[in-house]
């Protein structure tokens, strides 16, 4: 070889055994840097440049700017009007102002409601001797509402109100009646009174049509999203008929398919529990049907659709405790799914409406201590009655008051 022959072999060899004892060590440094690197680490970001723009930002600026965020909201179309996710909520904001302005990263608080997932549940009243009737021979009543945790698409909501109420009828003997309420429903009658009465040899009440469940089997013939169940072995019986379509997957699928083609009107989708009853009552009709009363005197459900437009001409024409078109106890957003993505209807009318009833309702309530809200659409509240020396007075008129809050507090003028 050429270096052999100009500097000798002996030292030719001894270059050639110093370059591969060289060779080893680059080779064990060059592994030490990449354990290392992989186990404690090299600066913030891993690569040269970024450390060194990281350092060098960290010497040099005072002021650094907040770290990119690595993670972003999935961006959904927003050109949909029934999706939620995409929707501004202060689109439909009609109050402007400093002292309430609405935070836009905060999700609309009704919407948080409907999130909590837990039931609640209101005893009407609690006595004593709990009396399953009061002295009035009204019933003792539960009220309960609920929502499911888990997003709507699931559609767990349909059915998981039924184990809830059979257990809820179980745990308190000392209820007479148990009263479902959908979260997606409102009270907007606060003075009406149920016919008691009419329900003393019934033990489930709905609203709805005889002719449309019996005769037509037509799926809205009746409404489950707000309903009367007596605590007696009859409930937990029809409850045990209601639940077999309600299992997710396979069972909830096939159901579905038998509802869609035996139902009138019925779009194709799973089983939910209103087909199912429509289905139960009127396949077996002799078994169950004289002790369910499917009313439609007043609105015990009130499909929203056909009402919220219409507040203003109630308010000018009628007063509450009518209960039914003129003045609906009840106003159900069927179709508006706040809790999940997609629903039936535009959710800027949805979110409106709902603001809309909750203030009708309200207005009711505010009545009493002499103020309504300036408008439906207004969070704001004015004064109808004029200031007096006490400031606290209250004209319950319609006689909303507990009994308890009445005493010698209510002027009768
Ligand atoms: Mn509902």
């Amino acid at each position: 070889m050429i270096l052999e022959k100009c500097i000798g072999a002996q030292r030719s060899r001894k270059i050639q055994r110093a370059l591969r004892h060289g060779k080893v060590t680059i080779l064990c440094l060059v592994l030490t840097v990449v354990v290392l690197r992989g186990t404690i680490g090299a600066g913030k970001f891993g690569t040269p440049e970024q450390d060194f723009i990281e350092i060098r930002d960290h010497f040099y600026s005072r002021k650094r700017a907040e770290p990119h965020r690595v993670l972003e909201e999935v961006q959904t179309t927003p050109s949909d009007p029934n999706n939620y996710n995409a929707f501004d909520i202060n689109k439909i904001l009609v109050d402007e102002g400093e002292e309430d302005k609405p935070d836009p990263n905060k999700p609309y608080s009704r919407t948080e409601d409907f999130e909590l997932g837990r039931a609640e549940i209101e005893m009407a009243e609690r006595e004593p001797q709990f009396p399953k009737f009061h002295r009035s021979n009204k019933p003792r009543v539960l009220l309960v509402t609920g929502s499911s945790p888990k997003p709507y698409a699931e559609m767990a909501g349909f059915w998981a109100k039924l184990p809830l109420i059979r257990k809820l009828l179980l745990s308190h003997p000392e209820v007479e009646f148990l009263w479902w309420m959908d979260s997606d429903a409102m009270f907007t009658d606060m003075a009406f009174e149920l016919p008691w009465e009419r329900y003393k040899d019934c033990n489930f009440v709905m609203h709805g049509w005889n002719e449309m469940v019996y005769d037509q089997k037509n799926w809205i013939g009746l409404n489950t999203g707000s309903f009367l169940l007596r605590n007696c072995q009859w409930s937990l019986d029809m409850l045990d008929s209601w639940a077999p379509m309600g299992p997710k997957g396979k069972i909830r699928d096939e159901a579905g398919k038998i509802l869609t083609r035996e139902l009138k009107g019925r779009p194709v989708f799973e089983a939910d529990d209103q087909s199912a009853m429509v289905y139960i009552l009127a396949t077996q009709r002799e078994k169950w049907g004289d002790k369910v009363y499917l009313e439609s005197a007043y609105y015990l459900h009130g499909y929203w659709g056909i009402l919220v437009d219409r507040y203003e001409e109630m308010i000018e024409n009628y007063h509450p405790g009518l209960g039914d078109h003129r003045w609906p106890l009840v106003t159900h957003f069927v179709g508006c799914k706040p809790c999940g993505k997609f629903g039936d209807y535009p959710v800027e009318r949805c979110l409106k409406q709902m603001d809309r009833a909750f203030n009708f309702g309200d207005n009711q309530v505010l009545q009493i201590y002499g103020f309504t809200h300036k408008s439906l659409a207004s969070r704001r509240v004015k004064r109808i009655r004029n200031e007096t020396s006490n400031p606290l007075e209250v004209k319950d008129e319609l006689g909303l008051l507990h009994p308890a809050f009445k005493a010698g507090k209510v002027s009768s003028s």
